[in-house]
């Protein structure tokens, strides 16, 4: 017999999800509701980010997390909203896992956080497969990539609570179907909440916050303090 090892994926998987209990149960100790956005490159995750903290700055503590096979072109646009941003360059891989978040989370100040943003890599497949301790996936789907993008990868649409249809300032532009994609969505994950949004003009924009406000509230709520727990 020959004497070798063999990793199964089923065991990354197992690893990975262990770890991202423990993410959870960290971030939960801190009462901080983290939201990970995944979407195809391009979307717009970092303009709806810049958007956002625009709109929240300095009603509630805020970081972020970035994800990118290279480069730290999306930590430098996010720091000029002056919160706490830590960047991770995969140098190759696709997604974000939770044993990455792990070691990024030690370099942010969590005591002074309400809400944690992690941007995954660009890429509409693989990150909807990795848990990374979050409470909510947000996905973003631009109108120009297509109504039929719904079906045909479908986990991420699934596994998503929210999803920012964005660029509609371009609907006039594109042949994106509103009533199939809506359809689609309604055979998919009946319960997704859908924000119609534009990055460039604002619309949409104060009905998301409204409701990231609303999810920070609510995990505020339901938080069991430290000293609670004996
Ligand atoms: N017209 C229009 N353009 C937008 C909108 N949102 C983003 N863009 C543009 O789309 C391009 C990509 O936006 P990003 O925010 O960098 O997209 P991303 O999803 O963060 O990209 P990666 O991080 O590379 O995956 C940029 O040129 C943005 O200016 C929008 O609502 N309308
Ligand atoms: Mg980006």
């Amino acid at each position: 017999m020959p004497d070798f090892k063999v990793i199964l994926a089923q065991d990354l998987r197992q690893a990975n999800q262990e770890q991202a209990t423990e993410n959870r149960e960290r971030f939960s100790s801190f009462g901080i509701t983290v939201v990970n956005l995944i979407s195809s490159p391009g979307a717009g995750k970092t303009s709806i980010l810049e958007a956002t903290l625009a709109h929240l700055s300095g009603t509630m503590g805020i970081g972020v997390i970035e994800g990118d096979i290279a480069t730290t072109r999306d930590a430098a646009r996010i720091a000029r909203y002056n919160v706490p941003v830590v960047q991770i360059n995969t140098d190759g891989a696709c997604h974000l896992d939770a044993r990455l978040i792990s070691r990024a989370i030690v370099e942010l100040p969590l005591e002074k956080l309400d809400l944690l943003f992690i941007e995954n890599v660009g890429n509409l497949v693989c990150p909807a497969e990795f848990d990374l301790g979050e409470d909510i996936k947000a996905c973003i789907l631009s109108v120009a990539e297509g109504s039929d993008k719904p079906l045909k990868y479908p986990l991420i649409f699934r596994e998503a609570q929210v999803l920012l249809l964005n660029k509609i300032d371009l609907l006039p532009y594109t042949d994106f179907n509103m009533e199939a994609f809506r359809q689609d969505i309604s055979k998919l994950n009946p319960e997704l909440t859908i924000f119609p949004v534009s990055a460039r003009t604002g619309e949409g924009l104060g009905e998301w916050c409204t409701w990231l406000k609303r999810q920070v509230a609510s995990k505020k709520k339901s938080a069991v303090p430290c000293d609670a727990i004996a």
